[in-house]
């Protein structure tokens, strides 16, 4: 009995080590920017490639819309659901907190029934366009780490637009385009992320794949996937993270493609239900959105682990004698060498090696155990 509890045993831990070991902390760990070692009898400061951890960056971002005015509620304004045009029940009111839907409500934290969100005020200059930007500003450069997600409490647009600037909101490109139709809105042809290979992954995309009609009472969110893209270089359970690092070390225009300092949401078609637009019950179609998700870190260089808000912004706390607020310059009388961002190659051992020791110990133990069981029993 006890036997076959120690083989149960075994078994759960070896198969634990194995998982854990092709999946070596699967992003690497940068978390250490030095150590001291000994060379020629002195000790000396050995530098490593470092970054900080990936965290929510919603904390940390300003948000202001275009035009200003377009959240609801002032003049105060009754809503009809979309699905039902006889259900008027959705009151804003920017003057009474529980009826007020301001833009930080995109950013706080879900979970509580019912939710909160953001919201437009209705369509009711159609046909003219009911078009809204929302800019998220970080004043720093950042990175992506994980799919971008937003949440919408109304219907999802039909056409939106989500763009990144990486320099400070004085120019844009697209990430991608969402459309119920591609080919209409954008003249693109419509294309769904898993169309795309290790050679197209920075291809710019128009998807219908978040934009459906009615079916979006169950399904309200909206992605731009960063992980299937990273996926296309670092293989689908993103083991391979040596090839993406590699990938990183020598193309700038993937890593660029990762970095930002704000992102802008253009709504530029409600949600109509894909029916007719009711010209008598414009106060079925406007924009609400409960949620926004961005994942990602300070863009340091490699050169420090860690980066601060402090006054409302964010900064690197660079090592290795760098600088700035990217830690993108040689520090003063360090500039011996021209600055270079570190290399994400070799990947860091440290929590492999330790994870290896760990396993490679208790199965020692494990094995002894055994022996032991049987010259009891
Ligand atoms: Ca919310």
């Amino acid at each position: 009995m006890y036997l076959l509890q120690v083989f149960v045993l075994q078994a759960l831990w070896v198969s634990w080590c194995h998982a854990t070991q092709h999946y070596p902390a699967s992003w690497g760990h940068y978390d250490v920017c030095k150590s001291q070692v000994y060379a020629e009898d002195r000790l000396a400061w050995h530098y490593m490639a470092c970054q900080p951890e990936a965290t929510d960056m919603t904390k940390y971002l300003t948000v202001s819309l275009d035009p200003p005015n377009i959240t609801c509620g002032d003049p105060p304004e009754m809503y009809c659901a979309l699905e039902n045009p006889y259900m008027c029940n959705n009151e804003c009111d920017a003057d009474t907190e529980e009826l007020a839907h301001p833009p930080e409500l995109m950013f706080d934290s879900e979970g509580r029934n019912p939710t909160t969100f953001w919201q437009s005020t209705s369509w009711k200059k159609y046909p003219k366009p009911l078009q809204v930007n929302i800019t998220l500003s970080w004043n720093k450069t950042i990175e992506l780490t994980d799919d971008i997600v937003l949440t919408f409490e109304s219907g999802r647009p039909e056409q939106l637009v989500l763009e990144k600037s990486l320099d400070y909101g004085r120019t844009w490109q697209p990430y991608q385009f969402y459309a119920s139709d591609c080919l209409d809105a954008f003249t693109m042809e419509p294309k769904a992320v898993h169309q795309l290979t290790p050679s197209t992954m920075l291809e710019i995309i128009c998807t219908e794949a978040y934009s459906t009609g009615y079916v979006w009472k169950y399904d309200k969110t909206v992605r731009f996937e960063i992980k299937d893209r990273f996926a296309l270089l670092a293989g689908p359970r993103l083991h391979n993270m040596a090839s993406l690092y590699g990938q990183l070390d020598t193309t700038k225009n993937l890593r660029d493609f990762f970095t930002l300092t704000d992102l802008r949401i253009r709504l530029l078609r409600p949600a109509t239900g894909a029916t007719m637009v009711d010209e008598n019950n414009l106060s079925r179609y406007f924009y609400a959105i409960s949620d926004i998700k961005v994942q990602g870190r300070c863009k340091c260089n490699l050169h420090a682990n860690s980066c601060v808000f402090d006054k409302g912004k964010l900064g690197c706390e660079c090592e290795h004698n760098t600088t700035g607020p990217d830690c993108a310059r040689c520090k003063r009388h360090y500039q011996g060498r021209a600055w270079s961002m570190g290399s994400y190659l070799p990947i860091p051992k440290v929590s492999l090696t330790y994870s290896y020791m760990l396993c490679e110990y208790f199965e020692l133990v494990f094995k002894f155990l055994v022996i032991l069981l049987f010259l009891v029993f």
